[in-house]
Order: structure tokens, then C-alpha cells, then sequence
């Protein structure tokens, strides 16, 4: 008999459950979302793998430069929900391979760095290593979404190395400054991706404070500039006084 609707597969499945004993509930529900969850791990593992090469470049270049081109870094895992909502919105089946075949964005890593063209210097240096491979660069900086959406996109894949093999796994990268993750978190909780009507002015005001925060970083790079230039200068300046003195005579 094929069951009518989903009310009757509910029943159907609760009368099963209430008769199976309790461990074969937990071996059943364990065989069934066992995958998902080993996914979901080894995502886990190319975040931390990902935040700990952006940890070593900001400590490598903060003693070049003599201060940190990151101000944090944030991961998130893509929630079941999400995960759910875009395979569907995209027509693709809703399985554990569907899922790593088809969604770039499972785990994510934003870096929040100082100054714009940290940035790209930090991209650049991540890119670099032998074990990162670049599937898809998309540069809402240079070319701001439409609402005034501005931030680095990379998908990458890199290796994950488990007890027994190396799981190659994707990873979005999302580089943002301080101001250009500052509009794109209040962007985010006013309008994006709800179901709203348009709101011509809101639109519009969004798309000024995302032109006023693009010209805050670059008000903010130029002072960067400036500072540095005037203290190299400086130091130019004592290390030629030094040499001038001479050595110490005793
Ligand atoms: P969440 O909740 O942040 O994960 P994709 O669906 O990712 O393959 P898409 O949407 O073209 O393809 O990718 P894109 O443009 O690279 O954007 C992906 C992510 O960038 C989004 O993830 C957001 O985090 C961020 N983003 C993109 N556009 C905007 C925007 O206009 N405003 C804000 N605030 N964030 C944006 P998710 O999965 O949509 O959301």
C-alpha cells in the first residue's frame, strides 16, 4: 500500500520507533547521520588548518612590519538548515555527496584585516603555498556588488590529513577590512536575503554607508602611509645622527 501522504509516513514512522527498542533507535539514527557528521568534522579540520596558516602570516608579517595586518579571524561551519535551503533553492539532491560536490561554502573563514591592502598582500601570501589551490577568486573590492557589498572571495582547496589518508577539502575565504565587515554585518541583519519589499530609500542609504565606509579605508590607508613614511624617515634620520657622533671613545 503506497502511503498517501506525509502525515501517514509520520505515523507510520513513530509506530516503527515506538516499537523498536531505544538502542536500535540510537544505532539507526547513528548509521543515518554518522556521514553527514564525519563530513561536517573534516570541515572542520580545513578551517582550523586554514586559520592556522592566516595565524602564521600575521605573526611572520607583524614582525616585519611591526604591527599585526589581522585584526581576527572568524570560522563558521554552514548550519543544516542552510546547507538544506541552497541545495534545494539549486535543484541538487539532498545527500552527503551532494553536498561536497556541490557547495563551496560549507566552511568558511573570514579574515578581518587593518587596512585594504593587507588585504590583497595577505591573499597573495596564503595563494603562495604549495598546498592551497585557488578554484574561484571573485573581488567585490574592486568590483562592489551592486548594493555596495565589498570583500574577497576565494574558494580554495586544501589537504587534510586524517589517521589513515589526505581528504582534499573547499574552503571560502572571505577577506574583509574592519569597515568593510562592519557594513556587511549591518547590511546583513537589516536586509540581506529577506524577503522584503523594496525599499527604495533603505537601498539607497545602504549603498551611501557603503560608499562612506570604501572612502573611511581609504582615508585610513593614506594616514597608514603617512605615519609609516614620517617614521622611517625619522629613523633614517637618528641612524644618521648616530654615524655622524662617531664611536664612543673612552
Ligand atoms: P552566510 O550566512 O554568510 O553564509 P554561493 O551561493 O556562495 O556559491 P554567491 O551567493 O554568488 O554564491 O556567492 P558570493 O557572492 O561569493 O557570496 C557568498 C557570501 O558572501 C554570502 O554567504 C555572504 O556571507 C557574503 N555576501 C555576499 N553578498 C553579500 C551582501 O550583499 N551582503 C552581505 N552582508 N553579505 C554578502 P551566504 O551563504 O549567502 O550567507
Amino acid at each position: 500500500m503506497a502511503l498517501k501522504n506525509s502525515t501517514d509516513r509520520g505515523a507510520l514512522e513513530r509506530l516503527l520507533l515506538s516499537r523498536l527498542p531505544r538502542k536500535e533507535i540510537s544505532t539507526l539514527v547513528q548509521s543515518y547521520t554518522q556521514p553527514y557528521r564525519e563530513l561536517m568534522s573534516y570541515y572542520r579540520c580545513a578551517m582550523m588548518e586554514v586559520e592556522t596558516k592566516f595565524n602564521v602570516l600575521n605573526e611572520e608579517l607583524s614582525l616585519q612590519y611591526d604591527r599585526n595586518p589581522i585584526e581576527s579571524i572568524k570560522t563558521r561551519l554552514k548550519s543544516p538548515e542552510s546547507i538544506a535551503e541552497k541545495l534545494q533553492r539549486r535543484g541538487f539532491p539532498l545527500t552527503v555527496e551532494s553536498i561536497e560536490e556541490n557547495l563551496n561554502d560549507i566552511a568558511g573563514v573570514r579574515v578581518i584585516c587593518s587596512f585594504p591592502s593587507d588585504i590583497y598582500q595577505l591573499a597573495d601570501a596564503f595563494l603562495k603555498q604549495d598546498d592551497i589551490t585557488l578554484l574561484q577568486r571573485k573581488d567585490y573590492i574592486a568590483e562592489p556588488k551592486p548594493n555596495g557589498y565589498r570583500s574577497l572571495h576565494l574558494i580554495v582547496e586544501t589537504p587534510i590529513f586524517l589517521h589513515d589518508q589526505k581528504r582534499m577539502m573547499r574552503v571560502e575565504v572571505q577577506f574583509r577590512t574592519i569597515s568593510m565587515d562592519w557594513w556587511a554585518s549591518l547590511e546583513h541583519k537589516i536586509r540581506y536575503k529577506k524577503d522584503l519589499p523594496e525599499l527604495d530609500h533603505v537601498n539607497r542609504e545602504l549603498f551611501e554607508c557603503a560608499q562612506m565606509s570604501a572612502q573611511l579605508d581609504a582615508r585610513m590607508e593614506k594616514l597608514q602611509r603617512l605615519a609609516e613614511t614620517a617614521a622611517a624617515e625619522q629613523h633614517a634620520d637618528s641612524r644618521r645622527g648616530e654615524r655622524r657622533s662617531g664611536p664612543l671613545t673612552r
